[in-house]
């Protein structure tokens, strides 16, 4: 970083500048810069949710695209990834804050040989926020680890991401052990991740696939709304 940038004093930006530099803050890892830019944002009144998806995850799709490309390598990546945890870390009370009722229980988690957890944990804050309770059972999990947390923990919803194309097909091999053991409609499975489509969601026979972590929310309403329409018709 230059001297110049180093002058930079966040509070002094106003917001469209506050929000580039933390594009740019988020692109060079600085965690510390990514936690103050979300407090001032906060202060001057911005919503949770306006901040992660303008600001933090905007940042975050600058980063994905030259990471693509071969300008940023892992090691960059993780760097720009740790800032996104910073602010996200900030903003996990104050969404999960809204009072809701409680909605039903989701058992999320990314799927064996996927390491990628921002958006999972992106999905498991806005859900929280909306009144669910959330199993969260992190990254790399075989089909043993979903079948045994949703048994025991009586979900509602299981639900899957995976950011990988080599890692995706794995979501069926899930549903298909759910099918094999006679548990698959006791649960409404949810699906996300940048390379998954609707398409694929249906051919892997689950619920709904959601596009990002607002849509999962909504499609995760629904079908409890359902599931509960059902019980009182039944
Ligand atoms: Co990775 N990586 N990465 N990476 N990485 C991608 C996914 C990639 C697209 C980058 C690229 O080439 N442009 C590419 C995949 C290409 C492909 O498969 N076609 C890729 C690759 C190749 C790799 C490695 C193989 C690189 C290497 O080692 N050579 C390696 C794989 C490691 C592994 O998993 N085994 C790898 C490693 C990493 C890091 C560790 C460096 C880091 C992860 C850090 C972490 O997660 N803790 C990383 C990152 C950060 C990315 C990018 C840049 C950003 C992902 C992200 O966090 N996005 C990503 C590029 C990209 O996606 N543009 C990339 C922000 C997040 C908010 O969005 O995750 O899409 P997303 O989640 C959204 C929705 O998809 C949806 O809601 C979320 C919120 O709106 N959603 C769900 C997600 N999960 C859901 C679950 C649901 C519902 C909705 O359940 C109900």
């Amino acid at each position: 970083m230059s001297d110049e940038e180093d002058d930079i004093i966040l509070s002094e930006l106003d917001d469209d500048e506050l929000v580039q530099q933390m594009f740019d803050d988020l692109y060079d890892g600085l965690r510390e810069e990514i936690e103050e830019g979300v407090n001032i944002l906060l202060e001057r009144g911005w919503a949770p949710y306006k901040i992660l998806t303008e600001a933090l995850v905007g940042g975050m799709t600058i980063v994905g695209n030259d990471f693509r490309d071969g300008i940023l390598f892992v090691p960059e990546v993780l760097l720009a990834a740790n800032a996104m945890k910073g602010g996200m870390f900030i903003l996990k009370p104050l969404l999960a804050e809204t009072g809701a009722p409680r909605m039903g229980k989701m058992v999320i988690g990314t799927v064996k040989g996927d390491i990628h957890d921002i958006g999972k944990n992106l999905v498991s804050m806005m859900m929280e926020g909306a009144g669910f309770e959330i199993v969260d059972l992190g990254i790399n999990n075989p089909v043993e680890d979903y079948i045994e947390a949703i048994k025991a923990e009586e979900a509602d919803i299981l639900g899957m991401s995976a950011l990988l194309t080599t890692t995706m097909p794995y979501m069926k091999v899930v549903i298909d052990t759910m099918k094999e053991q006679g548990i698959r409609d006791d649960y409404i499975v949810l699906v996300g991740g940048a390379p998954l489509n609707e398409e694929f969601g249906r051919a892997i026979g689950a619920d709904a696939y959601c596009r990002d972590a607002a849509v999962a929310v909504e499609t995760a309403k629904d079908f409890i709304a359902r599931k509960h329409n059902q019980m009182a018709a039944g």
